[in-house]
């Protein structure tokens, strides 16, 4: 436990001037802005399976990573050292949570009870070093897409074992979350979808998924776990279509199935440009309708149709997702979770922190000014500006219910001219600039 995996010493922030890629230049975790620290404002988290299982391999080569515990060959061995590796990277990184799925954090044997075996003996060494650490769990996840036994899906699978067994691994994850006082708990459907609907009976599914997930709140609640339940969007990949395609169809998936009070959504930047969308339009989208609850930090890349996972730099991306965040009161229970890898090229190990730094540094300053937008009030002002012929008159009597087709017709049907004003979507735009260039005056 006490063995050291790396060689990179705990990033500082060194502010703005600094050019190190091993020190944080935007990232103050102990500034504090509107009464919280920006570490609570931000709460980050490392994505277990990308940093520490992950070697480089893509569809055209193996791994390129040689990493301080590839050695351990031992599968127990290994698992532990990952964690000490783990518990390790996130105090020098100045990150206060991770995240895992199941089988990222043992090893699976040939029956569940074996595999739940390994499980005990890693999380007990998750829960000691939690005794002297200050890192937390931000959430826990099944893997219900690896296991060849999940080829037509998992809860969604037309085999009753299938959901048997899902359903088993679930209550088992259910119970680590408890253990280790994970803050969330994560549904991502990877095979819950279709790839023909020749053999697919889409309204079974559906049901099977919502029976399912009432199965997961049960029980949650018999053994008083009291996470934040999470769906996770994504319309493709591995499956043709994905049942939570998007935040859109994901909210009217839980408000049919009488689910809604009990889950909110967990928007990755990647997931919303597959869907066609921006990544603010899900966070949007998801916060009107009071379903934004964590955030998987990463971003695509437009030029290529899947989901390659990059860690988030953009800083225009950033600035627009935090202004949701900020609108969103924060994220409460949820955070900012690099569900994101380092290229296959950039196989130091120090990369990971480099690249982590990165993306920290990016949603710190894109919090900052999409603070600072909202403090001024201009955007906000422009936007509500735009709707002001609903604060009086007809537009009032519309928006109080006291019009109808027929009082409408009535005030318009002699009306010769209509007048309507300018979007003002150029100048926006070069404001956001202003405030991308200008955030620290
Ligand atoms: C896959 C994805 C997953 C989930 C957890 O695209 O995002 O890693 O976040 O299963
Ligand atoms: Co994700």
């Amino acid at each position: 436990m006490n063995k050291s995996f790396f060689e990179t010493s705990k990033i500082s922030y060194e502010g703005p001037k600094s050019k190190s890629p091993l020190a944080f230049k935007y990232y103050n975790p102990e500034e504090i802005v509107d009464g919280k620290k920006m570490s609570e404002h931000l709460r980050f988290s490392v994505a277990f399976w990308h940093t520490f299982n992950y070697g480089g391999s893509d569809p055209f080569g193996t791994d390129t990573m040689m990493r301080p515990w590839s050695k351990v060959s031992n599968p127990m061995d290994l698992a532990l050292a990952k964690i000490d590796a783990l518990f390790e990277f996130c105090e020098k990184l100045n990150v206060e949570y991770f995240c895992f799925h199941d089988r990222d954090i043992a090893p699976e044997e040939s029956t569940l009870r074996e595999t739940n075996k390994n499980l005990d003996i890693v999380v007990d060494h998750i829960k000691d070093h939690m005794k002297t650490s200050r890192v937390k769990v931000l959430w826990v996840t099944a893997n219900m897409f690896s296991n060849p036994r999940y080829v037509h899906g998992a809860a969604t699978s037309p085999n009753a074992d299938v959901f048997a067994y899902a359903a088993a691994q679930v209550k088992k994850a259910l119970e680590i979350a408890r253990e280790v006082g994970a803050q969330n708990y994560v549904f991502w459907g990877g095979r819950e979808g279709y790839d023909t609907l020749l053999n697919t009976d889409m309204e079974f599914e559906l049901e099977n998924m919502a029976r399912f997930l009432h199965m997961a709140v049960d029980y949650a609640k018999e053994i008083g776990f009291d996470g934040q339940f999470l769906l996770e969007p994504k319309p493709k990949e591995p499956t043709k279509h994905q049942y939570d395609f998007d935040a859109a169809s994901a909210i009217a998936f839980l408000q049919r199935y009488d689910l809604s009070d009990h889950f909110k959504l967990n928007i990755e930047a990647n997931h919303a440009t597959l869907a066609g969308h921006t990544f603010q339009h899900e966070l949007m989208y998801a916060r009107i309708n009071d379903k934004l609850g964590s955030i998987d930090a990463n971003q695509g890349d437009l030029l290529l149709g899947w989901d390659v996972d990059r860690f988030p730099t953009n800083l225009y991306e950033a600035t627009l997702a935090m202004h949701e965040v900020i609108k969103n009161g924060g994220l409460h229970k949820g955070g900012l979770n690099f569900d994101a890898k380092v290229r296959r090229a950039s196989f130091k190990t120090e990369d990971l922190f480099v690249v982590h730094v990165a993306g920290m540094d990016t949603f710190a300053a894109g919090w900052k000014i999409a603070h600072k937008i909202i403090k001024d009030g201009l955007v906000d002002k422009i936007v509500s500006d735009r709707y002001a012929s609903y604060q009086y008159g007809i537009g009032k009597e519309i928006v109080s219910g006291k019009a109808s087709f027929k009082t409408l017709e009535e005030y318009i049907i002699d009306k010769s001219e209509i007048l309507n004003d300018s979007g003002m979507q150029e100048y926006l735009e070069s404001l956001i600039n202003q405030y991308l260039l200008n955030y620290d005056d």
